[in-house]
């Protein structure tokens, strides 16, 4: 018995101790299980890649572009691992039986990469990136076996190119740095009141009209006089830029989930096509930010007929099981005093126009449902009711999370509180412009979704976290990889890392040394996390 109560009480000690050590290699997130080996690997153009199966063909390939990244030789690539000097990828659902896990191991005559699917696989490598030092002919690997997975299934970063659009090249690298921090979801925020950044081949309008705004609000709209910047601005990314996007993320195993927002958030799409709204307009692309009161009318059945239009198209180019629909921040202003809104409430018999936008979200859920997809939806499509199969993403607060799954609907948490990267990051008098939360890094790494509260029952609806990245004051690349790192890697541990093994000190501790990938990739995070926590 007393070596039992010893044992018990050791190895929790024992992770402690290795969670607080200094020498732990700068993973993040930190994986669930780390035993050094004695020696170490050191890859050099002699290096061969050995990929198992046909399907990590790709993976094969993009390991050998982080090596060449890293300044060594492009490998060759070799069918069968023999003898040694050898990285192996292999895909073996018995011996890695989580979900996107995997087991690497690294001593002095090669490295085994196993993952439990290609996911797997390559979260393997990202690990095996951040181990390694050195570079150009001999890049050093320290010995270590790394058995690892996912806490959270459903791991998500989000970016609005509404409000400020960004290029190809930067989604792409943007893509990289989910992999690299092993998030599997890229929710891409492509229409707002500011913009309508996809390409929509039956409407025009949409490309030639509110793709545009005349010019931009400098500030915030609190600070009155409004400025602005005079120029026009916008822009959209074609259907084949899309179809790129969408190849590229899932060669690295990110899903990305479009969201095409209604019946809020829509002053561009009715700008383009004024009979959408209630009023007819005319309307004009937002020139700032905010909460715009005419919306897609819910009385009119060709917005229905547009909508679901538009995300055929969206369908097509993206295959995510999940389409996110919004449903966030529609004022019911219109709609109380528009005929046709008040027709349909009266037919239909709905209490108020909350159950108004109930119904609109719900027919869009069947429409897509009859696609074979489901919806996703902010925490307000809960207002009136919420649709029978939809998911919804908890942004104020926790509360809508907390309902939903009392409901047993799938939850993705993301309270503003916690996972906003538009917030404010420090108290710092020279912080660039931002939205007026407060967000530090700590906030971020502390936030435990339902405060831990998870029996078995909520944990099946609660699929995992979301950080959000809106870019009002997102006005260049620079300023938005400042917003969203390192916080997105405080959220990537707290999605993957199990909440025993977390520790701030700790992860600060492995940010110091990690952050030498950001400065390679030329990513302008902000560095201020060493001076101050709140
Ligand atoms: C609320 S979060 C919004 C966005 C803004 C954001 C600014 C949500 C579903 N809607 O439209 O960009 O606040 O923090």
């Amino acid at each position: 018995y007393l070596v039992m109560i010893v044992a018990l009480i050791a190895w929790p000690l024992s992770i402690w101790a290795q969670a607080g050590s200094a020498a732990l290699p700068a993973l993040i997130p930190l994986p669930v299980t780390i035993t050094p080996t004695a020696d170490a690997f050191y890859i050099t153009p002699a290096t061969r890649i050995v990929a198992g199966q046909a399907s990590l063909n790709k993976i094969a390939g993009l390991l050998n572009g982080y090596v060449i990244g890293y300044g060594g030789k492009s490998l060759s690539k070799t069918a069968v691992a023999a003898g040694s000097d050898f990285i192996s990828l292999t895909i073996d659902s018995t011996a890695v039986p989580y979900k996107e896990g995997y087991l690497l191991h690294i001593d002095k005559k090669a490295i085994r990469c196993i993952g439990h699917d290609a996911g797997g696989v390559l979260h393997g490598l990202q690990t095996l990136r951040q181990l390694w030092s050195g570079g150009g002919n001999s890049i050093k690997v320290p010995g270590y076996t790394i058995d690892d997975h996912p806490r959270f299934a459903y791991r998500g970063m989000a970016l609005d190119v509404s409000r400020h659009l960004f290029p190809v090249s930067f989604i792409k690298k943007y893509i990289d740095l989910l992999a690299l921090y092993k998030f599997n979801t890229f929710h891409w925020h492509l229409t707002d009141d500011q913009g309508w950044r996809i390409e929509i081949k039956q409407y025009p309008k949409l490309q030639s009209v509110a793709a545009w705004r005349n010019e931009t609000l400098i500030g915030h709209k609190k600070e009155l006089p409004h400025r602005f910047d005079g120029k026009r601005y916008g822009g959209y990314y074609t259907q084949q830029q899309i179809k790129e996007v969408v190849q590229y993320a899932a060669d690295r195993q990110i899903t990305i989930i479009p969201e095409i927002e209604m019946p809020g958030h829509a002053s561009a799409a009715l700008a383009a096509y004024p009979a959408l709204g209630c009023t007819g307009g005319p309307y004009t692309t937002a020139t700032y930010w905010g909460v715009f009161d005419d919306v897609y009318c819910a009385g009119n059945d060709s917005t229905f007929v547009f909508l679901q239009n538009v995300l055929d198209e969206v369908m097509a180019l993206f295959p995510s099981a999940y389409i996110h629909i919004g449903g966030d921040e529609c004022p019911k202003t219109r709609w109380r005093v528009c005929a046709k809104c008040q027709q349909r409430k009266r037919a239909l018999r709905l209490a108020d126009e909350h159950a108004l936008q109930s119904y609109f979200i719900q027919r869009m859920e069947q429409y897509v449902n009859s696609k074979g997809r489901h919806i996703i939806g902010w925490d307000e499509i809960l207002e009136g009711g919420l649709a029978p199969n939809a998911t919804v993403m908890s942004w104020r607060g926790e509360e809508g999370g907390k309902a939903a799954i009392a409901q047993h609907h799938r939850v993705i948490m993301t309270p503003e509180t916690n996972c906003y990267f538009d917030y404010y990051q420090s108290l710092y008098n020279e912080e660039p412009l931002a939205a007026g939360g407060f967000t530090p890094l700590q906030k971020v790494y502390g936030y435990e979704p339902l405060a831990g509260n998870t029996d078995n029952a909520t944990s099946d609806y609660l699929a995992g976290v979301e950080g959000q990245a809106w870019s009002e004051y997102y006005t260049s690349e620079k300023q938005a990889a400042y917003m969203i790192f390192p916080r997105a890697m405080a959220l990537a541990e707290l999605a993957w890392t199990p909440t025993k093994q977390r520790n701030y000190d700790n992860f600060l501790n492995r940010l110091r040394g990690e952050a030498r990938l950001l400065k390679q990739e030329k990513i302008n995070y902000d560095a201020h996390f060493d001076d101050i926590t709140y």
